[in-house]
């Protein structure tokens, strides 16, 4: 990712964080979050599988495969594109990614109380995560890995993202630490020393006294998965077994 040349993401750097953290707040305008979520709400809800805590699409589809590691090749629905991909292009995020652009869309909804355990992402795909927050604000954990492998027990960075807001991931941060939502009804602590992007908000405002209540929040999570099959062949493949 040529972050060097591109001085609004360079500008987003995240501090302290291992190399390659970016947050760039207001990165959709009200009205193409308007938009996006009017479009989600739209779709039908037998397409959302709905897990404990949270509720979750994936678009175009989920990966298959015995690693699920296969992306069946097809276009993600314009309203995740449309606006999107030509803003990512801009910034050149997605410019050494397998295939230029990202494939893969997971749309999470989480109401207030609700959260998504510790984890990492995975070698499924090019090692950068697009995440833009829609509707509401959340706080993302960041943990690290102990010499074993194993992630550390309390977060060792916490980032507030705003509703419209841009982070992506990429480099260690992607491959050496895992992330996570506290399943939190409030956001407590926030302030800049224990929110590592605290100088890179856009509204400092509304977080000063510390606190903020969560509301329904809508994220999306763009990737390039590495696997693309053709359809042809992901039938071959499934006939098979
Ligand atoms: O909702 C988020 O910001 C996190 C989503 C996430 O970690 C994931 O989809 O893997």
């Amino acid at each position: 990712m040529a972050t060097s040349n591109v001085p609004e993401l360079a500008a987003g750097k995240l501090p302290d964080l291992p190399e390659a953290g970016f947050y760039l707040p207001n990165f959709i305008t009200k009205e193409q979050e308007e938009y996006i979520l009017s479009e989600i709400a739209r779709l039908p809800e037998a397409r959302w599988a709905v897990l404990t805590h949270r509720r979750l699409l994936s678009l175009p589809s989920q990966l298959t495969g015995p690693a699920k590691d296969k992306l069946i090749d097809a276009p993600m629905p314009a309203f995740l594109t449309k606006i999107i991909l030509d803003k990512f292009k801009e910034l050149h995020i997605f410019d050494d990614s397998a295939h230029g652009a990202p494939n893969h869309c997971l749309v999470n909804e989480y109401q207030p109380g609700q959260g998504i355990m510790p984890h990492e992402d995975g070698p499924a795909y090019f090692p950068i995560t697009a995440t833009i927050s829609l509707a509401a604000h959340t706080v993302l954990n960041i943990y690290k890995k102990n010499e074993q492998g194993e992630r550390e027990a309390a977060p060792i960075w916490r980032i507030l993202q705003e509703r419209r807001s841009l982070l992506l991931t990429t480099g260690s941060m992607y491959k050496d630490t895992l992330h996570g939502i506290f399943d939190l009804e409030q956001d407590t602590d926030l302030q800049s020393g224990s929110i590592a992007n605290w100088q890179l908000l856009g509204d400092k405002s509304s977080f000063e006294n510390g606190t903020a209540n969560r509301q329904t929040r809508v994220s999306l999570t763009y990737r390039d998965v590495l696997k693309v099959a053709k359809i042809g062949s992901a039938l071959k493949f499934m006939s098979k077994k």
